[in-house]
């Protein structure tokens, strides 16, 4: 019998408008399709189930990230930026710029950011309970992790905003080359100029991430060369991911009222409610692999070269590895969901991501009676992030 012929195959678009609208149905039917199907439109192939999802991730060697974790081929096509020097490679290249970001985004580094990250919580959360109602998301959502990312970073002040069309620039780049690409790219090279100034040494204050990424050059660990692109990773990852994570966790708290009393009860689990708001969200929906040799994924056979989607969010609600996965549960044990990826290039920031939700959330849980939704929501579609573009919200105060 010839697998291939038989392999389940689906005219869905993943990168349509109508799909970033309500991808649920799609989920499914990929899911339900077989363990791995053949997406027509753009002859790649995609895993959505929760089991094939872990095991490409935890497959480096056949699953390569060096020929590009979007659409695109690195081998085939000319990449859109100078690709990462930690995202877009392979082991063991890829281990010595992990390597570096691993220390630097270290627990004992998350611990020296704890209190001021969290006084900033406090005091935007203050400011907020004093309004008749904002927009969530440029408001908190934006507003928080631009408030104490670059500064962890060291970043000069000033266009720090740029950071968010910048993100939104990288994270449709590794879609198709469709209207939201294009639109989000029209005017990037100025952006793509600030980014690469401020990834320089001398722009960099002597005490945060960049100068740690930086000081590893004197070490033998980062060539001159390397360090700013290093700089350059977190820049990119750093600030639309965890935009979309604090959107996802606010608009659960809001959707979950019930979720919300029980943190108020409990504000040390504030934590978990971030974590499980990255499962029921998952805000970075998907990233590709490129097969490194013919490989068979459920009686299916894959030829080298060939692009395989990770629908990270379908894995995460999966109803073969969760019980209620539409349900928003704070108590629900999230270890093993996918939003922050798995194996050797499981993101790196998680660690600050965490924290940044923890202290919001925290705050929330301790200073408000209730989320009050007051308008309607919109979503923001990219290529690859799951958020918000509008979230109209009331802080109801504690009497
Ligand atoms: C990078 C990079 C960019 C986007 C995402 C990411 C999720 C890393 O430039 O290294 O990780």
């Amino acid at each position: 019998m010839d697998f291939a012929t038989v392999s389940p195959s689906s005219d869905a678009d993943p990168f349509s408008r109508g799909f970033f609208a309500d991808p649920f149905p799609t989920h499914a039917a990929l899911r339900d399709a077989g363990p791995v199907v053949r997406l027509s439109r753009y002859g790649i192939w995609a895993v959505a189930r929760y089991d094939e999802v872990y095991r490409v991730l935890n497959d480096w060697e056949t699953f390569s990230s060096a020929r590009g974790v979007g659409l695109s081929d690195f081998a085939k096509e000319k990449p859109w930026r100078l690709p990462s020097l930690v995202l877009e490679t392979d082991p063991p290249f890829h281990d010595r710029t992990r390597k570096v970001l691993n220390r630097v985004l270290s627990p004992a580094a998350m611990k020296t950011l704890r209190e001021k990250f969290a006084a900033a919580a406090d005091a935007l959360v203050d400011a907020l309970l004093e309004r008749e109602s904002f927009d969530a998301v440029p408001e908190l959502s934006e507003a928080f992790p631009l408030a104490v990312f670059p500064d962890a970073i060291g970043m000069p002040p000033g266009d720090r905003h740029n950071l968010l069309p910048y993100g939104n620039m990288v994270f449709n780049s590794f879609g198709p080359r469709n209207d939201l690409f294009n639109d989000a790219v029209r005017d990037a090279a100025p952006v793509m100029a600030w980014v690469q100034l401020q990834s320089q040494r001398d722009q960099l204050s002597d005490d945060g991430f960049g100068a740690q990424i930086h000081a590893a050059v004197a070490t033998g660990e980062l060539t001159a060369g390397e360090a700013p692109m290093v700089v350059r990773s977190l820049l990119t990852a750093g600030v639309d991911t965890t935009v979309s994570g604090l959107g996802a966790a606010l608009f659960c708290l809001a959707r979950f009222p019930e979720q919300f009393q029980i943190l108020r009860e409990n504000p040390g689990l504030a934590r978990a409610a971030f974590e499980e708001a990255v499962r029921f969200e998952t805000p970075v929906q998907t990233f590709f692999r490129t097969t490194t040799r013919p490989v068979e994924i459920g009686g299916v056979h894959l030829d080298e070269g060939e692009k395989v989607l990770m629908f990270l969010g379908a894995a995460n609600r999966d109803p073969r590895k969760w019980d209620l996965p539409e349900e928003y549960d704070i108590a629900r044990k999230t270890v093993g969901h996918v939003g922050f990826g798995f194996g050797v290039h499981a993101c790196v920031g998680q660690l600050l991501a965490r924290l940044e939700g923890e202290v919001v959330l925290q705050a929330l849980a301790r200073k408000v009676a209730r989320l009050e939704i007051v308008g309607a929501p919109r979503r923001r579609f990219n290529n690859t992030l799951r958020g918000l573009e509008s979230l109209p919200l009331k802080l109801h105060k504690v009497h």
